[in-house]
């Protein structure tokens, strides 16, 4: 995507019109389902003058393999795309991931929201040869995300609204750890923590309520822009989101159903770095993939603050070349609002 296109794409946000076409107050924020599943980001503006910082942690992990849309085995998680074999396997790999972020009303129309992350990775590696294994690491800061949120509509029972973001390329791409032999090598794809490159984060919003009930749906996407410096691109990543969420206890708390459908192309360029791909981990033919995740949650809400937790079942899965499975994960977050 070209300078002059992004230049566009910005300008036409700012010049949309946004009526608020029929009453004043959507969904009321003194609802538990106000807010969507944890999981979906961006997913509520904000009126004029509030503030709301939130916090996020997730885990998850990835166990066994998978090929295309089928369960793998260590066998084929060894051999190369194009023949031969790699020198070693990974087995298993967790993520742990902080989420800050805070987002403030300029406008009843505008909302702008920033986010950071601290991410924890662990990846076991088995050298064939031998048999010996290795805990590889990387932990540090994440990329950080600028989103601009626009209310197009917003009434007693609809909302809808776009957003635009950027992504800044605040985590590393040059991790590296000591594998198997003596000095520190850079680690896989995955293991980096971040993407390098400056991406756009476009997406659009709605979410209809109803006394007993609300749902929403949300498609995003992360669209890269040029190349890292380390000389490749991660593959840009296409999101749907749904949620039905029902509302008990006075309203204060909610349970949620939701899923996810996710597509990230294959990464291009290759990590310059990595001169030698020691397993798929490193080799770019083993990255992107489409996968449905379905998600059950809850959302209480104590006076000013909100908590919910969400619980992730991968359901669909197919990925380019072998890659370690995704294992359920689970999504903890607490939200305080206030009026400056
Ligand atoms: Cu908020």
């Amino acid at each position: 995507m070209n300078f002059l296109k992004i230049l566009l794409l910005i300008l036409a946000f700012f010049a949309l019109p946004n009526k608020h076409l029929f009453a004043k107050e959507a969904i009321s924020p003194g609802r538990a389902d106000s807010h969507a599943p944890i999981k979906v980001m961006g997913d509520h503006t904000h009126k004029q003058g509030e503030i709301m910082f939130s916090y996020r942690y997730m885990t998850m992990g990835m166990d066994g393999y998978q090929s295309g849309s089928s369960s793998s085995n260590y066998t084929e998680a060894r051999k190369k795309p194009l023949g031969g074999h790699y020198m070693t396997v990974p087995e298993e790999m967790t993520m742990n991931m902080h989420m800050i972020g805070a987002m403030v009303a300029p406008s009843d129309d505008l909302t702008i929201m920033i986010m950071g992350s601290y991410i924890d990775n662990e990846m076991k590696v088995k050298k064939h040869m031998n048999g010996k294994k290795k805990t590889l690491e990387s932990s540090g800061l994440g990329d950080t995300k600028v989103v601009a949120l626009k209310n197009l509509v917003h009434n007693d029972s609809a909302k809808l609204h776009l957003s635009l973001g950027l992504s800044i390329p605040t985590g590393s791409i040059s991790k590296k750890d000591v594998m198997f032999g003596t000095k520190e090598e850079t680690l896989g794809y995955n293991m980096q923590l971040g993407s390098g490159t400056y991406d756009l984060l476009p997406g659009f919003t709605y979410v209809f309520s109803d006394d007993n009930y609300s749902y929403g749906a949300q498609i995003s996407s992360v669209l890269r822009v040029g190349e890292n410096s380390k000389e490749y691109k991660l593959g840009n990543i296409y999101k749907t989101n749904v949620w039905f969420a029902v509302p008990l206890n006075n309203k204060q708390t909610s349970f949620s159903i939701s899923s996810e459908l996710k597509s990230q192309g294959k990464i291009s360029g290759h990590h310059k770095d990595i001169k030698n791909i020691m397993s798929f981990a490193q080799d770019r033919d083993s990255s992107g993939g489409k996968k449905i995740d379905f998600s059950l949650g809850v959302n209480h809400k104590f006076d000013k603050i909100r908590a919910s937790l969400e619980y992730t079942i991968p359901t669909y899965n197919d990925v380019n070349g072998v890659q370690l499975d995704s294992e359920n994960s689970l999504m903890f977050g607490l939200q305080y609002a206030f009026n400056k």
